[in-house]
């Protein structure tokens, strides 16, 4: 199946970061596609991307300094996580995962899952990229993935939170938001929604967003520098939830691919000092995702 018309791919040449993140530093967002042939993509996916085989990922994972990666079942694989739990299986230890998962998963898959190196299940609310989940059925996903300890990650836009944000403070795991819950760059840190989203971080202090995306927001366009104040609002406010991901291979971009070597060289920016830095990259993953491991 061709990739979407206008599906640019990942960058193919990437710069040498000068940024060296620390030892057992986790890029903790990404994600696998395919390979097609192998794993095909979902009948249901809103696009096609080109393919992102665990392979690569690991050598992107080594080129930028990392350490190991958090794996993150994007739409076009809907509920098959079969890629995802082959790039688990084959990092040996380096890598955990985020699943999508709908409520006829057995208790047996969801085992398998566990053993594989999984610790969340996702919740996407981005209309172009899924249909609506009913919320009776992501609370009665949430009370089994609980039961493993697992946590929920939450795609979705700050003006979300008005309509969303009591029922998924009610659910009984910590909650990842992806992308700084998508801010709108134009209206500054001070806009409405971003000081909505800092409140709600306040209020709910089982709550993580990663400071991840800023070639998603940005107006501005590479470096990205005009994403930087809100990244760094969160990180200094929050400096034990927050966590940093590459989002390589970076779906759905509209106008070009990220270098990855940029992306990582924005670290210092939002995490002025080594010991923001410790806990963004290192010890704030490892406690979601390597803590009580079993793998
Ligand atoms: C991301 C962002 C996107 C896509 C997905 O699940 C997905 O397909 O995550 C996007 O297009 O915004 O998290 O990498």
């Amino acid at each position: 199946m061709a990739m979407s018309a206008g599906y640019i791919p990942f960058h193919p040449n990437p710069s040498k970061p000068s940024y060296r993140p620390p030892q057992g530093a986790i890029d903790a967002h990404c994600h696998v596609f395919g390979p097609e042939a192998k794993f095909p993509f979902a009948p249901k996916r809103k696009y096609t991307p080109c393919d992102a085989p665990k392979e690569k990922l690991f050598a992107t994972r080594d080129f930028l300094g990392f350490d190991r990666n958090v794996i993150v079942q994007a739409t076009c694989h809907d509920t098959d996580n079969r890629a995802l739990v082959d790039a688990l299986i084959a990092a040996d230890g380096k890598a955990r995962g985020v699943a999508f998962i709908g409520e006829d998963v057995t208790d047996d898959a969801l085992g398998e899952l566990d053993r594989a190196g999984v610790k969340g299940v996702r919740f996407n609310f981005i209309k172009r990229l899924v249909d609506t989940t009913p919320k009776d059925v992501m609370a009665r996903v949430a009370a089994r993935v609980a039961r493993l300890g697992w946590h929920i990650v939450v795609y979705f836009e700050q003006a979300d939170l008005a309509e969303m944000g009591s029922f998924l403070t009610a659910l009984p795991t910590v909650l990842v938001f992806d992308h700084m819950a998508c801010p709108q760059v134009e209206k500054g840190v001070g806009g409405a929604d971003f000081q909505n989203f800092l409140r709600f971080m306040d209020a709910n202090a089982n709550c993580y967003s990663k400071v991840t995306c800023p070639e998603r927001f940005s107006i501005a366009g590479p470096p990205y520098d005009d994403v930087v104040p809100f990244a760094r609002a969160l990180v200094e406010r929050f400096p034990e939830r927050v966590l940093w991901g590459s989002d390589w291979p970076h779906p759905n971009m509209k106008a070009q691919a990220p270098d990855d070597g940029v992306l990582v060289d924005i670290i210092p920016k939002i995490a002025p000092t080594s010991a923001l830095q410790e806990l963004l990259l290192v010890d704030n993953p490892t406690r979601l995702y390597w803590a009580s491991s079993r793998r």
